[in-house]
């Protein structure tokens, strides 16, 4: 029901609409109505009330409503189901747990994350309301080996996603968007798999919409599209990358063609041209960045003049 007096508040957005309305369209009493608007308040929505008039979320107020998102989607696939949750430990650890029973392409948004995760058992950050932090259910009839390219079509959709709604970003190979050289978005891809068959895939994007205060820790590295001059709303954003991403996903697990993806990674590559380390088990090595191959492998040159493909891995540029 709270979901519900959020929909109707978010179709009059900048408007004040009346308890007795509400009341009446769906069929609560009046006290119900304020008990679910203080609960809504609680949980952090802003909602503005005047005793004559009613309610009003204010016209600024960016909030997700899986409804809106749906109506602004063209695919056929991605984000036709959607779970939307307040609060969640991480949206990759409750995708993986409805991944067997969910329709392929279910789409699992929270507006906030408790323990958002990165790669590697690190930490992502995710505060309520200030990203979109967001994980898809993926069941690709691909063999297991071909899986780590969809982590480069995210990129890619991302990229051409903000493209249009007007942020240059840069993409840093395998799986950070980058504007002036601050991470503004990372995707974490999951799979469970036997040895030829994809069980499911769990993609997770995370972009920083309007943080302006981030940790120490990360202050440094880190930037939103705020923070960079751009005032987009999570929906706008997250109906363009699910959109840009289908395009591209869809081509690639029907074909096999991913060029339209490498190309943007390629134009907007961080890395190529640039000097960087070469992280691995083993240590690090100084490397240059050559190119994206047509797989989607990052093309290096090592000081001794060896030329090798990095499949997956870390990297980081020198000299900043
Ligand atoms: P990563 O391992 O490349 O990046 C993690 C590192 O990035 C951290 O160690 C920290 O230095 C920095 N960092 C942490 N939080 C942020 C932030 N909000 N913005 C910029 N830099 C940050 C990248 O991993 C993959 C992140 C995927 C996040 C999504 S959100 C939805 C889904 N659910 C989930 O738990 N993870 C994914």
């Amino acid at each position: 029901m709270k979901e519900k007096i959020l929909e109707f508040l978010a179709q009059s957005k900048g408007s004040y609409v009346s308890g007795e309305h509400i009341s009446e369209e769906l069929g609560i009493s009046r006290a119900a109505v304020w008990k679910h608007i203080k609960s809504l308040r609680e949980e952090g929505y802003i909602i503005e009330s005047s005793s004559r008039r009613g309610y009003m979320l204010p016209l600024a107020s960016d909030v997700i409503i899986p409804s809106e998102i749906e109506a602004m989607l063209d695919t056929e696939l991605i984000g036709r189901h959607i779970v939307f949750l307040e609060s969640i430990d991480s949206t990759n650890d409750y995708a993986k747990k409805i991944a067997a029973e969910s329709p392929d392409g279910t789409l699992v948004i929270a507006d906030e994350q408790t323990k958002g995760k990165g790669r590697m058992d690190r930490a992502w950050s995710s505060k309520r309301g200030e990203g979109i932090w967001m994980s898809m259910v993926l069941k690709p009839r691909i063999a297991p080996h071909r899986a780590s390219l969809i982590t480069l079509i995210a990129g890619a959709a991302v990229a051409k996603a903000l493209e249009g709604l007007g942020a240059n970003v840069q993409v840093k190979w395998p799986n950070d968007i980058l504007i002036g050289g601050k991470k503004l978005c990372g995707i974490l891809t999951e799979m469970g798999a036997q040895m030829e068959r994809i069980d499911y895939i769990v993609l997770g994007i995370g972009i920083n919409v309007s943080t302006t205060e981030f940790s120490e820790e990360i202050k440094g590295i880190a930037t939103s599209l705020k923070s960079e001059g751009h005032y987009l709303s999570r929906k706008d954003v997250i109906a363009s990358v699910l959109n840009e991403f289908e395009r591209m996903y869809t081509s690639y697990v029907k074909t096999g063609d991913a060029s339209e993806a490498i190309s943007i990674c390629r134009e907007k590559s961080s890395l190529i041209g640039r000097e960087i380390y070469v992280i691995s088990w083993g240590g690090k090595e100084p490397a240059k960045a050559l190119d994206i191959s047509d797989e989607g492998d990052l093309i290096v040159e090592y000081e001794d003049g060896r030329i090798e493909k990095v499949i997956s891995g870390e990297v980081s540029v020198r000299n900043r």
